[in-house]
């Protein structure tokens, strides 16, 4: 019987791709499009007011290509707050000139492979508490995509020892330990929670580094022979600012 991988939660996470519909946004009208965005401004303002009371964290950045055209990162306490952001969003005016692309429900996390427990209530380490509950980076560029780890007859992750998963995840950390300073990552998990097992999210200012990132960990066992990947979505960050000019006709 293998031990199952101690973890720690933080704030629930949803990340919430849209499209825009670019016909419906071009007849509106103008004083229909003025409210709308002022309405959409407001929103992110309101996000930002949140942060400031470290009652959760929102970053929204446009998505490259087809998929969807931005994306709505929130941290929150509860799955209600998040629902609560995600069902205001869809009353406002801007909303409408929407579609749904995709969304992604999980809980920021952090397991023990690499940190053994020092004693005492992790949640009254600083350190730890400012990961699971982290201010989302403003960085110039976020790369989402959800993951699972393989439950093949063959290759089954779950099926190892804690020791050998522990050391695989030694080889994984260090890998990623060596893009310090140039990819920030946040793991979410989201077994139970929606379709894959972890929402993989990263954020740099320079969009290659994923690139080199992610290819280097695909050769490395832990992805090599137990990652599975689903879409991969990329963007810019947005503010108020561009996002305003994104929608200038
Ligand atoms: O030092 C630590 O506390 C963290 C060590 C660490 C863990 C436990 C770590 C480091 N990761 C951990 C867990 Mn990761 N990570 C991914 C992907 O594309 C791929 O091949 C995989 C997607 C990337 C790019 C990435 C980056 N990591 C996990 C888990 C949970 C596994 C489980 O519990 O079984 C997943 C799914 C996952 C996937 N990882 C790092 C990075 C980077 C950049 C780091 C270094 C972070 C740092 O030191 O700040």
């Amino acid at each position: 019987m293998s031990d199952v991988a101690q973890t720690l939660e933080g704030w629930y996470s949803l990340h919430d791709l849209r499209s825009i519909d670019w016909e419906a946004w071009k007849s509106a009208d103008d004083e229909d499009r003025a409210m709308a965005l002022d309405e959409l401004q407001a929103f992110l303002q309101e996000w930002s007011h949140v942060e400031s009371a470290k009652k959760g964290s929102s970053t929204v950045y446009s998505i490259v290509g087809q998929k969807a055209d931005f994306i709505f990162m929130h941290l929150r306490e509860t799955l209600e707050d998040l629902n609560a952001v995600e069902t205001a969003f869809n009353k406002t005016m801007f909303a409408k000139y929407t579609t749904k692309a995709y969304s992604y429900v999980s809980v920021v996390e952090l397991s023990n492979y690499m940190h053994m427990s020092t004693g005492g209530d992790p949640m009254e380490n600083p350190e730890i508490v400012a990961r699971l509950k982290p201010i989302l980076p403003k960085n110039k560029y976020i790369c989402f995509y959800p993951m699972n780890k393989k439950r093949d007859l063959g290759d089954n992750w779950y099926m190892l020892s804690m020791d050998e998963r522990r050391s695989l995840m030694r080889s994984h950390g260090l890998i990623g330990r060596s893009y310090a300073g140039r990819v920030k990552q946040i793991i979410t998990g989201s077994v139970g929670l929606d379709d894959w097992e972890w929402g993989v999210t990263l954020f740099s200012e320079d969009a290659l580094q994923f690139k080199k990132l992610v290819y280097e960990m695909r050769f490395d066992e832990v992805s090599a022979r137990y990652g599975e990947f689903g879409a991969f979505y990329v963007g810019s960050l947005l503010n108020e600012q561009s996002f305003e000019n994104m929608l200038k006709l």
